[in-house]
């Protein structure tokens, strides 16, 4: 009798433990770049936080190597419907969505990293990240990651925008940077993934496109078009995105919402420190393998700055009060 008592009382209270905790809510977030990634290193440590700080309510897993979506703009639209819980992207594709982010990404705007997070962790970033959240298109900008700056890289030696005439390059799903490699003469491809780009140079689509150091050596681009141009054109931030129709149709919890938000920005400086090294490593990398570095002279970079200038009247002209703040945290760096 009392052995029965006793398991009627153990499974009671496995019940009630049970009842206690609900079945975990999961995740997905979406991430083109491969494991190691200075990103995909954040993005698994936001995952670990978020399992974490929830006690286990959220649990995120995330997908590297674009896996779940071949191309950030995919992405970002399952976001906006609801298919996705995250993505850690370029900014550059969420302007097409929310064309205020331009404001921060034009060319030669900042004078270093340092000038980019002065401005990305001040006023302005942090108004940027909730213009995203009330701009209505569904997506909630939670922290920036450090990216670098972008520079061309061709299958040809360019020293001057008229050395790029013609040349078919891929550009990010970005009507800007669209018009950015316009300007300089040459022809813009968009729709190519970042992972689809070594394949679309080797069979001849494009003839070259634009990214940063370890973008350029993790893709294995550099075996493909072996001149970059050090032209440093711009600094796209990469932005940690949450669909806000995801939280809902997932009912996550107005504080699990916040608890999330609070541990994507505890992950910023832990991917800018895995950057910096990346950067680095990158950079030997490729010049090991017998990359041909192209050094421009300052005559020869006014002449893709002098280029690019339209783009502020083009694209900045809203934004004037923004691209002025920015200049005036530069006057410190
Ligand atoms: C890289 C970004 C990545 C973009 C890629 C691109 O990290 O998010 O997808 O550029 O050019 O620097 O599409």
């Amino acid at each position: 009798m009392k052995k029965a008592v006793l398991a009627l009382l153990v499974l009671a209270l496995a019940a009630s433990v049970l009842a206690a905790a609900p079945a975990p809510i999961k995740l997905k977030l979406s991430e083109i770049h491969m494991e190691g990634y200075p990103t995909t290193l954040a993005d698994k440590e936001f995952a670990r936080l978020v399992k974490e700080k929830t006690e286990g309510r959220v649990e995120i897993t995330v997908y590297p190597n674009g896996v779940l979506n071949a191309t950030e703009a995919e992405g970002i639209e399952a976001l906006v419907l609801g298919e996705l819980g995250f993505a850690r992207v370029s900014a550059a594709p969420v302007a097409s969505f929310v064309p205020d982010l331009n404001a921060i990404q034009l060319p030669y705007l900042y004078k270093s990293a340092d000038h980019m997070w002065a401005v990305l962790n001040g006023k302005i970033g942090q108004d940027m990240l909730a213009k995203l959240q009330s701009s209505g298109s569904g997506l909630i900008g939670l922290c920036w990651y450090d990216a670098g700056s972008r520079c061309y890289y061709l299958t040809k030696k360019a020293t001057t925008p008229a050395d790029l005439k013609g040349l078919k390059i891929r550009m990010q799903d970005n009507k800007m940077m669209v018009k950015m490699t316009e300007l300089l003469g040459g022809v813009a491809v968009t729709g190519i993934g970042s992972n689809e780009i070594y394949s679309s140079i080797m069979s001849g689509v494009i003839d070259g496109a634009e990214n940063n150091w370890p973008t350029y050596d993790t893709k294995g681009d550099y075996k493909a078009a072996k001149f970059y141009i050090l032209d440093h054109h711009t600094r796209v931030p990469e932005i940690l995105l949450m669909s806000e129709a995801s939280m809902r149709q997932r009912k996550v919890s107005a504080a699990d919402i916040a608890i999330i938000k609070e541990c994507a920005k505890a992950t910023q400086e832990y991917e800018i420190a895995q950057w910096k090294a990346m950067e680095k490593k990158s950079e030997a990398n490729v010049r090991a393998a017998g990359t041909v570095v192209v050094e421009l002279t300052p005559a020869q970079l006014k002449l893709f700055q002098d280029a690019m200038k339209p783009l502020y009247a083009e694209y900045g002209a809203k934004y004037q009060s923004v691209i002025d703040a920015i200049a005036e945290v530069g006057k410190k760096f």
